[in-house]
């Protein structure tokens, strides 16, 4: 068995290569198009790993069956080459990154098609190639000029083993991302794109998506919009007023004491001669934003000296400095209500603050030891102004009160940071930047883009955190482009993100040298229409790439018909070891997708990976089921022998055949619909079941055969070879995915088939089941649509596209 199915994968690689176009995405073709992306991979050198296998395979099917559906279909693969791992392995080994690169991505395309995924690899792209990071430094470019990117000098994030600056992202509990080692803060000068002025689109924009409601939330939370007041308290003794941000200015009565963080003007100017706030201030830095802010932290601060005024009763309060309190988040400077908030009531307990609760309700009257925080309960006390309120009414009133009297007004705060771009190492984007004496900052003239990353023997990291490109002096000295005096480049280079922030974009236009992508492609082609990946891109890569495509489309770079990337995003599961443990090497319990096929041949492991659970769910590794994969799809090569010859069977026994097809082509076009692979896969089994110890009527045995082309691509390929008659086509997958035949269900039933303008799904045309072949009538009806009308009034129908009993396209100009 094991000698065969080598031979049978060999035979089909070998002719999908020869006909490779039967995958290519064709651009603007008269058909509705789907748009199919999985995230492209790190290429490591350690080869496609299991989850790489899992998402793909997901990927694949579903492309596999939309294009058998009729649908154009892009379903494209590249490579997010640079980064640190690609860098770290060529320094220990002494070989270039460019040099691995290239054989890492050559594995992995051989390993992908071991794999049968049906990728256009006309469309590849490589993040490394200078023809596509060109696209790179001109979108950084095109930030710069319209004020999102601007050079600052930034207390960073830095990992002393990878000797780099990290973004807050990429500090996980006070540790770096990638190694593990303990983050320390310095400050350098650093491209910061202002990703903070979008926040209000990136919140809005999530509208017009079809994600589900886990990955919204991920982006909500992340841009952490809070609405709240600004509070402007006087200082005794002092001309200059102190602003806080705070969420509940109900609470004023209760704000007993102040706190700035280390870094506010104030305690940077007491700093100067005060030696325990300095002292305080030098251990706050090296300690990252997660140890600073954590609930359960010993509080730690020093008392200011200075005196505020409570404006809302003229009391006089401390002013403390201490680190839970961050720089950049509202003001930096908070007003604390110990009774009513955790981190203060801590720090007052520690302090020996004093403490007033302002707040009554039921559940905080005999136990006032926990802050109670809610708004929508109890009322207020203590609070002249607005007693027997309650709190969420008493916000509205405080903040009214404070507009009143000058000193406040409502304000919002996000929690969303400007994204620091720059990263102190060789592997990645030169930054297309310059700096003149006399003109300071400079783009390079966008004719001169790519800038290349200059190929060289060493390239380090620096102790001093300079980027590698620093000591090359014929990177470095160059001309000023607005005055052709001596210059210097940047030589920081841009983070990991930078590539995969619009590579979905490039696949649509991948070998345009003129613009990134044409408007007509991208019109064509966009949005993604499913976006598949793993968890941990939920938040930052979606946001990036969102905030940089919603830029592109200001500056008018994509179509205004498409104002967001992404239209639905799948986040699929993760494969543990056998043992229920993540895989790891150190726990030894990894499966290596090319060791699997090596035993049981690549159709077994796409199968098991995708009936071994929802998609999405996270499961372990099971070896007995892949066996019982295994043995189904030899069931299916048996069935082969027991195809009928014409007439062998009665008409009942045909009948009750296409029954048992009927009812699986209903319910795995559903399940593959909604990436139910495990669930179409096991209605595949129970049509099989229900056919074997039967003769079987070739045209059903097809049917069989094209339900399990998505899934097992080199089974279904070999058995239509065997089967295939002369109308067929030669490839099962190109062949078209069965509906319904009529005589086999009831004629009246209704079915619903989607109508699509220019690609684009806009309504849905119901129709009984035997008035599905009539393709002049259904082309009439589905223009009636109310809701199709809307679309197509003032334009003309160029084309109408009717794929009989699935879908209507009107293609207008
Ligand atoms: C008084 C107060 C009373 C607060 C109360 C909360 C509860 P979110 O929801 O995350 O926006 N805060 C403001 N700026 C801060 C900073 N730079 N560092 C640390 N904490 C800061 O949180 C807003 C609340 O966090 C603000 O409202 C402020 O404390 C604190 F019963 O003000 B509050």
């Amino acid at each position: 068995m094991a000698q065969k199915f080598i031979e049978i994968e060999k035979k089909w690689q070998k002719y999908w290569r020869e006909n490779e176009a039967m995958y290519a995405a064709k651009d603007g073709t008269g058909k509705p198009k789907k748009y199919v992306l999985v995230e492209f991979p790190y290429p490591s050198g350690s080869g496609l790993h299991i989850g790489h296998a899992f998402a793909f395979t997901g990927g694949d099917v579903y492309a596999r069956f939309k294009r058998m559906s009729g649908y154009e279909v892009l379903f494209p693969m590249g490579w997010d080459a640079f980064g640190l791992p690609t860098e770290n392995y060529a320094i220990k080994n002494k070989r270039k990154p460019q040099e691995v690169t290239l054989e890492n991505t050559d594995n992995f395309r051989e390993e992908m098609r071991r794999l049968a995924f049906s990728f256009d690899w006309s469309r590849e792209v490589n993040t490394t190639d200078p023809k596509y990071y060109k696209w790179t430094q001109w979108i950084f470019i095109q930030l710069f000029k319209n004020g999102l990117a601007y050079k600052e000098e930034m207390p960073i994030n830095w990992c002393p083993s990878c000797k780099i600056g990290l973004a807050n992202e990429e500090v996980v509990d006070g540790k770096c991302e990638r190694c593990g080692a303990e983050v320390e803060r310095r400050t350098i000068s650093q491209w910061v794109v202002r990703i903070t002025k979008y926040a209000d689109r990136l919140l809005s924009g999530l509208e017009k998506t079809e994600f589900i409601d886990k990955v919204k939330a991920a982006q909500v939370n992340w841009i952490g919009k809070s609405e709240g007041a600004k509070i402007r308290f006087k200082i005794k003794d002092r001309q200059e007023t102190l602003e806080v941000f705070t969420t509940r200015p109900d609470t004023l009565y209760g704000a007993t004491f102040m706190v700035i963080s280390p870094e506010h003007q104030i305690a940077l100017e007491l700093g100067k001669n005060n030696q325990e706030i300095k002292e305080y201030q030098i251990i706050a830095r090296s300690k990252s934003e997660m140890e600073r802010t954590e609930l359960s932290k010993e509080k730690t601060g020093v008392f200011s000296g200075l005196w505020a005024v409570n404006p809302v009763n003229n009391k006089e309060i401390p002013i403390w400095v201490s680190d839970f309190v961050m720089a950049s988040y509202g003001t930096g400077a908070i007003m604390a209500v110990p009774a009513h908030d955790q981190r203060d009531f801590d720090f007052a307990k520690k302090f020996g603050l004093e403490i007033i609760p302002v707040i009554e309700s039921e559940e905080n009257k005999n136990n006032n030891q926990i802050p109670y925080t809610k708004v929508d309960e109890g009322k207020m006390i203590n609070s002249p102004k607005w007693d027997g309120l309650k709190p969420s009414e008493a916000i509205k009133v405080a903040i009214e009160w404070s507009r009143e009297s000058g000193i406040g007004e409502a304000t919002t705060s996000y929690h969303l940071r400007d994204w620091i771009f720059s990263r102190q190492h060789y592997w990645g984007e030169p930054i297309p930047m310059v700096n003149c004496k006399e003109h300071g900052w400079v783009s390079v003239p966008e004719s001169e883009l790519p800038v290349r990353l200059p190929e060289v023997e060493a390239y380090e990291p620096t102790d001093d955190g300079k980027s590698p490109l620093a000591k090359m002096t014929e990177f470095v000295n160059t001309v000023c482009p607005v005055c052709g005096g001596d210059a210097k480049r940047e030589t920081d280079t841009m983070p990991n993100w930078a590539g995969s922030d619009w590579y979905f974009m490039r696949y649509c236009d991948p070998h345009n040298d003129m613009v990134l992508g044409s408007q007509e492609k991208l019109k064509y082609w966009m949005p993604v229409d499913v976006y598949i990946g793993g968890d941990e891109h939920n938040t930052l890569h979606l946001l990036y790439s969102r905030f940089i495509y919603q830029f592109l489309w200001d500056v008018g770079v994509v179509p205004k018909e498409q104002p967001e990337p992404y239209f639905k995003r799948i986040s699929h599961g993760v494969i543990l070891g056998p043992d229920g443990a993540r895989m790891s090497k150190s726990r030894g319990n990894v499966v290596v997708p090319g060791d699997v096929a090596d035993i049981y041949g690549s159709d077994v492991l796409r199968m098991y990976l995708m009936f071994m659970g929802p998609y999405t769910a996270t499961i372990a590794w099971n070896e007995k089921t892949v066996a019982g994969v295994k043995r189904f799809l030899e069931k299916i090569n048996s069935l082969a022998m027991s195809v009928a010859k014409e007439n062998e069977l009665t008409e009942e026994a045909v009948n009750s055949q296409r029954k048992v097809m009927a009812r699986a082509i209903e319910g795995i076009t559903h399940d593959l619909d909604d990436f139910g692979f495990n669930t179409a896969i096991a209605k595949l089994m129970e049509a099989v079941n229900q056919l074997r110890g039967q003769r079987i009527n070739l045209e059903v045995f097809k049917t069989l055969v094209i339900l399990l082309a998505p899934m097992a691509p080199y089974t279904a390929e070999e058995l239509w070879s065997q089967i295939r008659t002369e109308d067929d086509t030669k490839s099962v997958h190109l062949a078209r995915w069965p509906i319904v035949e009529k005589e086999t269900v009831d004629d009246d039933e209704i079915i619903s088939i989607p109508v699509a303008i220019d690609g684009r799904v806009r309504g849905q045309l119901e129709l009984r089941l035997k008035e599905l072949g009539r393709e002049s009538e259904v082309l009439v009806l589905a223009k009636q649509l109310e809701t199709i009308k809307k679309w197509i009034e003032g334009k003309k129908v160029v084309r109408e596209v009717y794929v009989k009993g699935k879908m209507v396209n009107l293609v207008t100009v």
